[in-house]
């Protein structure tokens, strides 16, 4: 493009924007980057489901892993479907990169199925992950992720990384990207369950006699990034799927804050264990279409919690702990109930 020929294009724009955004100020904001935003047309109209899934889509979605030492911990990552009180086919727990077989797939920090598993930050190295191109003069970004249980990550709505295990073993993972300033980056996150639809897995696994078969797992993301981005209560995350619930009133919304606030605490052991097994109610909501683009409104949604270790219970998982160099100074998010809230999205902006 000539100069005069980019000032016209300019113009022109500036006078489109003008004329999207005169009627909706509000929700058209400038990112800094002088990319507007979208209007904030998220659907808050939730969906009540009860009972288990009804269909199985798939079995199991990752059955590479093979079973080599008997402590290692094997889980089906089933999908299936359930049909809401509305009518809405749901597919639970989500639907997934990783299903579709969208990639590319993570690179492993520590990962068993693999055979991966170094003893300690010094005996690891980001110098084989592939980099994956979003802006050709953009800088080079290590990333390092730990997600209980699935992460995709999306960079200004480019698929990055995909979980190699989107269950168990935990495992953790490093990227890479190349992208410039202002660039958001936006993670679909799933709290995989046995009892499809209800929110509720066995535990402990392997399975023994004192295993319980309906047992609420919980959440969790952690990852530092080599420009000094890290997860914390700075980035955005709403939750889409809240159960296990005697009662779908349990959801208390409050525009953008879908809670649960009387069912005794956000993560284990406080928050309550119910007894309707596979009776259990679940609610819904529509992910936006566009929940990965920078240009989507996240103004409204609520901050990230943050949540210790302990919380998590990660204090003796190797994925995360042979490496706190590698996650110094980041946080554990997720949504605002660790243990209900099954499928979330975070995301964060870095200007
Ligand atoms: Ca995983
Ligand atoms: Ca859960």
């Amino acid at each position: 493009m000539t100069s005069n020929a980019r000032k016209r294009f300019s113009a022109m724009r500036n006078l489109a924007l003008a004329i999207t955004c005169g009627g909706v100020l509000a929700g058209c904001q400038s990112m800094g980057g002088g990319v507007a935003l979208d209007p904030d047309n998220t659907s808050y109209k939730r969906m009540v489901t009860q009972g288990e899934a009804t269909k199985i889509i798939v079995p199991n979605i990752y059955d590479g892993c093979q079973q080599y030492d008997p402590k290692m911990n094997i889980r089906k990552s089933a999908v299936g479907q359930i049909t809401a009180t509305d009518g809405t086919v749901i597919t639970v727990p989500a639907e997934t990169a990783a299903q579709k077989g969208l990639g590319p797939k993570s690179f492993d920090l520590y990962n068993e199925c693999n055979k991966i598993r170094p003893e300690n930050t010094a005996a690891t190295s980001a110098a084989n992950v592939p980099v994956v191109e979003i802006d050709a003069d953009g800088e080079v970004i290590t990333g390092y992720i730990v997600a209980d249980n699935y992460y995709e990550m999306w960079v200004n709505g480019k698929l990055v990384s995909v979980d190699n295990t989107p269950y168990t073993p935990f495992n953790s993972s490093i990227v890479k990207f190349k992208v410039k300033r202002p660039y958001t980056m936006a993670f679909l996150l799933v709290d995989w369950e046995e009892h499809l639809g209800v929110g509720m897995e066995q535990f402990p696994v392997p399975v023994t006699p004192a295993t319980s078969q309906y047992y609420p797992g919980d959440g969790g993301l952690i990852a530092r990034f080599s420009d000094g981005t890290m997860t914390d209560a700075t980035w955005k995350a709403q939750t889409f799927y809240i159960a296990p619930l005697m009662d779908p009133k349990e959801v208390v919304e409050r525009g953008n804050i879908h809670d649960t606030p009387n069912l005794g605490g956000r993560t284990h052991p406080f928050a309550r264990k119910p007894n309707c097994e596979a009776k259990c109610f679940a609610v819904h909501y529509p992910i936006p279409e566009n929940w990965q683009s920078p240009r989507f409104n996240d103004t409204n949604w609520p901050r990230a919690w943050e949540f210790t270790d302990q919380e998590i219970g990660v204090t003796a998982l190797p994925a995360y702990t042979r490496y706190p160099e590698l996650f110094d100074g980041a946080r554990w998010i997720w949504s605002q109930n660790l243990v209900l809230d099954n499928v979330v999205i975070a995301r964060k902006t870095v200007r």
